[in-house]
């Protein structure tokens, strides 16, 4: 059995951080303690001083080998969990969906399937249900029991559910304690917004924030706040952008409803001005829910700070500038999504550098909460004994330059670009194994199907 021993880290979990010890046997954490003795010459001895040991961290929101728009992403689960673990991500989550006229059982193989060519980190699967009927209900119990405990349901797109079904999906969810993420957008208000845009506007990336005002994202976060407390089922809104969705969220928490905030870094950090006249560059930050105003970056901010936002994760939904460009007549066509799986980390680091958060608040964030909301408390998401010896060590003194040339996602763009941040992933071990050093994968291949529990509260 492989044994590694952490030297003198500075170990993170979300109530504080301690220089200490980590001893690892096999894939678990063995002792967390000061000055660990051990005998024989078998055991692998790393110096941490002065660098932190983070709790693996978990995304729980990516789309690999999705189809969107008439394109598929150009990350699948291979390039995807190896571009994530270089960053730090040793579990990811990813959006299984169901298409119309399947049944769960299906959608759930087709996206294990998907994880046949191998995948470089642990992952889950959360299953998006599309098209509700009594059977695929039924089904709801046999995939919690077979460890898929988080369903996500959307309230726009051709794979939207209505509101009688999406409450009807809550209320048998909630029977068996799973947790419900919602993309939340009226899709009647983007619907008539689309069809009022006429000429030359069909060519600007701008008309595709215009017709998906905050609103309409607000509307729907208030809704399904109420279906969550009606029907007792946890609810994640997903993605969350803008000031007003924020607010929904935080009067929820208030009134004690179990109702949870998720937003990205890419709403944390632009603005709508990204939706300039260059199609190319302009096209790139398409997604949905769009970018924002620059207060509501500010907003969500302070929503992270406040505790209203209690995961952040990536929608990382990957596509080349050639993909992008299928919606250069029509702004409708362009393939929604961001890369961003690689860089999640490594942005929040930077973020506790500049004191913008503390570092026990990155913790939750990343490791922690994931853990809790997608039922993975009992392995992974904390530096403790029996947990899995999944570990991201940064040095604070180095810095990263976020770059194409040194990118892993198959994208052939980085909209962070030349950013440097405070902050080097030096290391990332995947259940005591060493599979990434410098962010370069060294191990590949080596990730897991998770069955996970239900989830715990926040
Ligand atoms: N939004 C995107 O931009 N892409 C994929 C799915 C989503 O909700
Ligand atoms: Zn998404």
């Amino acid at each position: 059995m492989n044994k590694l021993l952490l030297k003198n880290g500075i170990v993170v979990s979300g109530k504080k951080h301690f220089v200490s010890d980590v001893l690892v046997e096999g894939e678990k954490i063995k002792k967390v303690a000061k000055n660990i003795k051990t005998l024989g010459t078998e055991v692998q001895v790393i110096d941490c001083s002065g660098k932190y040991i983070f709790p693996g961290f978990i995304d729980g929101h990516t789309h690999f080998d999705l189809s969107v728009a008439g394109t598929t992403t150009i990350d699948d689960f291979k390039s995807g969990t190896k571009a994530a673990i270089s960053g730090g991500t040793t579990t990811i989550i990813d959006y299984g969906t169901q298409y119309k006229g399947e049944t769960l059982k299906k959608a759930l193989k087709n996206w294990l399937d998907n994880a046949n060519d191998g995948v470089s980190c642990d992952f889950g699967v959360h299953m998006s249900i599309s098209d509700l009927n009594d059977n695929v209900k039924s089904e709801i119990k046999e995939m919690i029991r077979d460890g898929v405990t988080s369903f996500k349901l959307y309230t726009t797109y051709d794979i939207k559910l209505d509101d009688d079904d999406l409450f009807s999906a809550m209320k048998e969810i909630g029977k068996y304690d799973g947790i419900v993420g919602v993309h939340c957008e009226n899709d009647g208000i983007i619907k008539e917004l689309r069809s009022k845009i006429k000429g030359d506007n069909n060519k600007k990336v701008l008309s595709h924030a215009l017709t998906r005002p905050a609103i309409a994202e607000a509307d729907c976060v208030n809704r399904l706040a109420y279906m969550s407390h009606e029907t007792g089922t946890a609810f994640l809104a997903v993605h969350v952008t803008c000031k007003e969705a924020l607010d929904e969220v935080k009067s929820a928490k208030e009134k004690g409803y179990r109702v949870y905030g998720e937003t990205c870094p890419q709403y944390l950090t632009f603005d709508d001005s990204v939706y300039n006249d260059r199609f190319e560059e302009a096209s790139k930050y398409v997604c949905a829910p769009p970018i924002r105003k620059k207060k509501d970056v500010k907003a969500l901010w302070d929503g992270i700070i406040d505790g209203t936002i209690d995961i952040v994760s990536t929608d990382h939904c990957s596509f080349t500038k050639k993909q992008k460009a299928l919606g250069k007549n029509d702004f409708r066509k362009i393939p929604g999504g961001l890369n961003l799986v690689e860089y999640r980390g490594i942005y929040l680091f930077d973020a506790y550098i500049r004191k913008k958060i503390t570092i026990e608040r990155m913790c939750e964030l990343l490791s922690e909460n994931p853990s809790k909301l997608f039922g993975l408390w009992d392995r992974k998401g904390y530096i403790k004994e029996g947990y899995d010896a999944d570990f991201v060590i940064i040095d604070p003194k180095k810095s990263t330059t976020l770059s194409i040339d040194s990118q892993v996602s198959k994208s052939d763009y980085c909209v962070f670009e030349g950013k440097k941040l405070n902050g080097k992933i030096e290391k990332v071990f995947l259940r005591g194994v060493q599979v990434v050093d410098e962010n370069k994968n060294i191990i590949e291949n080596v990730g897991k199907f998770l069955k996970r529990r239900l989830y715990r509260e926040i």
